[in-house]
């Protein structure tokens, strides 16, 4: 069933900023062939429903085969087999088994959370189903000429909102006790305020129950980027504070309605991927005043904004769950021992992970290079707001895919903050995966996530630099990792894909990295594994593969992958908690 939401007040929602309407190909309207002089003369009120909003601006958004719940069917006990080891001994099966090596010094503590993630745009399909408005990702997809090879879109994807129940069936049978998702708001508030969607409420009910029924504790972000279209028409979407108000009201009514049965809360996912290219995602939304380059520090201060106050909201609700925020990056290696290389990588540090971490672990303010720079466009937080958004992280959690080296721009970081023209300015730092001597840090994900590469050798290193630098009470969680197996989307066979030695051999060294990590001290509370299936990896479709699980995209089958056990198998060795298979 479509719900129809009358757009009664706020119908300047297809008016921009200069009193222009907005159409859905430029935002600006041609009148009788040519750009009207006085756009304003042509303003008027009109009124339009939910489904005339989706046709204005996305057009005909297709959906699945399958599009009522579909309940879970118990996971086939022949598909629960771990694969053999990647090497065989050389002697004949069952002559001689290698001993199991364990590292006795190691160990994920009692209590240690870990699990499968994924975020609702890129799995969830039933893009229309059940009164959901349109995001900017609906248009993004439909709209933009920079999307995929393959124009790909969200529209059914996974279908997940359908499969959920057999999705949590699945994680449980291999003993995953925890799932990290998504909600989106555009189902909840299909305008992003105003009117509540009902229905939406209540598919996150059953989510959150199927969860708690088979005995997998749910992790919830709040925003992971598909922002409400209608937020974005209206002001700009993050460029404005107006977004703040906006953002509480919707944290409100999800905190209210799930409050505690949900163990860890999100506000954002990843604030300086989102605001880095602001308007995200680039090439479709141009957005008013702000020069194109500077529009990331907008966002990013009213991101602060809203996670503290909707922080302090749950805390005032009485949550007992704990609330951070998404922070990503990697860990910033010197390239030389110079002096303008260290220089480089600390302000590599504060343009990054230091944008949203100082404020908020350290004392409501900016990391001084990056200060240097915004307090200059009059982004300068007054000392309420510093102490509003002081402390409100429960603990620190990063999305810490692989690790790069940073250095000086050639010419240097003085030559590059004197050159506003600079393509660097004004962070004014370089980075590269290749090492000095011409070797990669590690080897190459697929060549559509050509940012990631196997570099888990300093993971360890970098969550103690975590620890060192924005200290947590509650620890660390490293809240999205993994690897997009190379060329796996060119596999025909689904055997083959199933076997993916690559994303094996990342999990493996990145669980051995963790433990190294909490083995020397280093307090680790969580990981999170990217993804729970494959998915739709934004403007690069479904090319690029992060799943542990197999997708058909065409029956919606999920299968498990050699790596899922692999990632599983790290607890059943290490962890305190033993690892219970719920076969149901
Ligand atoms: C994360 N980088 O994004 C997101 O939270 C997920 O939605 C996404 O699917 C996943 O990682 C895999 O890409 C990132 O350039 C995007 O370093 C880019 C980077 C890191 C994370």
């Amino acid at each position: 069933m479509f719900l129809l939401f009358a757009l009664a007040a706020p119908a300047a929602a297809l008016i921009n900023s200069t009193g222009s309407v907005l159409t859905p190909e430029n935002g600006t309207i041609s009148i009788n062939g040519g750009e009207a002089a006085n756009p304003s003369a042509f303003t008027a009120n009109i009124t339009i429903n939910l489904q005339q909003y989706w046709d204005l601006f996305v057009g005909p958004v297709a959906t699945a085969t399958i599009n009522t719940t579909v309940a879970a069917t118990p996971v086939p006990t022949s598909e629960l087999v771990p694969p053999p080891p990647l090497y065989y001994s050389s002697f004949p099966t069952g002559a001689q088994n290698p001993t199991v090596l364990k590292n006795e010094s190691w160990k994920f503590p009692s209590g240690f959370f870990w699990g499968v993630a994924s975020a609702a745009y890129q799995i969830e399909g039933a893009a229309q189903a059940e009164g959901r408005g349109p995001s900017v990702w609906d248009v993004f997809t439909h709209r933009s000429t920079s999307i995929t090879v393959n124009n790909d879109t969200g529209d059914v994807g996974c279908n997940e909102y359908y499969m959920y129940k057999q999705d949590i069936a699945r994680i449980a049978a291999l003993g995953v006790p925890y799932y990290s998702f998504s909600i989106s708001w555009s189902r909840v508030f299909p305008y992003g305020k105003g009117p509540v969607n009902e229905l939406a409420l209540q598919h996150y009910d059953d989510l959150i129950e199927t969860c708690l029924q088979y005995g997998v504790k749910p992790v919830v972000t709040l925003f992971h980027w598909d922002l409400p279209l209608f937020l974005q028409n209206e002001y700009g979407g993050w460029l404005s504070e107006e977004i703040v108000g906006d953002f509480v009201a919707y944290a409100k009514v999800v905190f209210g309605r799930y409050g505690n049965k949900v163990s860890h809360w999100f506000t954002m996912n990843e604030p300086i991927v989102f605001c880095d290219e602001y308007p995200y995602p680039k090439n479709y939304f141009s957005a008013v005043t702000i020069a194109e380059a500077d529009q990331k520090y907008f966002c990013g201060h009213h991101v602060l904004l809203a996670h503290a106050e909707a922080y302090r909201l749950g805390k005032s609700l009485g949550l007992n769950g704990t609330i951070a925020f998404k922070n990503n990056g990697g860990y910033k290696i010197p390239l030389t021992n110079s002096t303008d290389d260290a220089l480089a990588v600390q302000r590599a540090w504060d343009f990054n992970e230091g944008w949203f971490a100082n404020p908020v672990y350290l004392n409501g303010d900016y990391p001084k290079y990056l200060k240097d720079y915004v307090s200059t466009l009059g982004l300068e937080f007054t000392a309420d707001q510093k102490a509003l958004i002081n402390g409100t992280a429960d603990l620190f959690a990063h999305d810490a895919y692989t690790s790069s080296f940073y250095m000086a721009p050639d010419g240097g970081v003085a030559a590059c903050l004197a050159n506003s023209s600079n393509s660097l300015y004004p962070g004014c730092f370089n980075t590269t995966n290749v090492n000095p001597d011409g070797w990669n840090i590690g080897p190459a994900a697929d060549i559509y996530t050509p940012w990631l590469n196997q570099a888990t050798d300093w993971v360890p290193l970098f969550l103690r630099y975590i620890q060192d630098t924005w200290p947590s009470a509650g620890g660390i969680a490293v809240s999205e990792f993994g690897w997009a197996e190379p060329f796996e989307h060119l596999k025909t066979t689904k055997v083959d894909i199933l076997y993916d030695p690559g994303r094996m051999m990342y999990y493996k060294n990145y669980m051995e990295a963790i433990l190294i990590a909490i083995s020397e001290g280093v307090n680790v509370v969580g990981c999170l594994a990217w993804a729970i299936m494959d998915n739709l990896e934004w403007a690069d479709g479904y090319l690029p593969k992060f799943g542990v699980q197999y997708v058909n995209l065409t029956t919606f089958e999920r299968s498990y992958k050699a790596s899922f056990f692999t990632y599983i198998d790290a607890f059943k060795v290490y962890a305190e908690d033993p690892v219970v298979p719920v076969y149901v």
